[in-house]
């Protein structure tokens, strides 16, 4: 008998697993409410398994990796431009994302999959050798986390 509860609660907690993996959208503007060329919003926090899906609103924006800033073993992603792009993520991490076109002027998005990690280790993860309009936006984006 006890083995039987266990193995439904098991089979249980898979389902659960397995059916909420959530999909989470992020627009990419032209014109956002605080600023032109954005993505909106700026930071997701996921769970592994979760898809993220960039969507084309206006402008001619794309969503992609940033090189050597996602996690080891994830696989780095490039969407078209104009185009919608919808990325899974099963390794936990901080994703850095830009909008090749706009980079220079600071639109970027920041992913979290899994824990989220404290301040100072979110502030390392996105410093780089980013444009000063990036950096600027990678601040504006972490100070708008709450705090845990
Ligand atoms: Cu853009």
């Amino acid at each position: 008998m006890r083995k039987t509860v266990a193995a439904a609660a098991m089979i249980a907690a898979t389902l659960a697993g397995a059916g909420h993996a959530a999909e989470h959208e992020i627009r990419m503007l032209g014109e956002g409410p605080e600023a032109a060329m954005v993505f909106e919003p700026g930071f997701i926090h996921a769970a592994p398994g979760d898809t993220i899906r960039f969507v084309a609103v206006d402008g001619y924006h794309n969503a992609e990796s940033i090189r050597g800033m996602f996690p080891d073993g994830a696989g780095a992603f490039k969407g078209d431009i104009g185009k919608d792009v919808a990325v899974t993520l099963t390794r936990e991490g901080v994703y850095l994302v830009k909008c090749k076109s706009h980079y220079a002027v600071g639109m970027v998005a920041l992913v979290v999959v899994g824990a989220l990690p404290d301040r100072e280790t979110l502030a390392r993860a996105v410093a780089g050798p980013h444009p000063a309009k990036a950096k600027a936006a990678f601040s504006r984006i972490l100070a708008s986390i709450p705090e845990k």
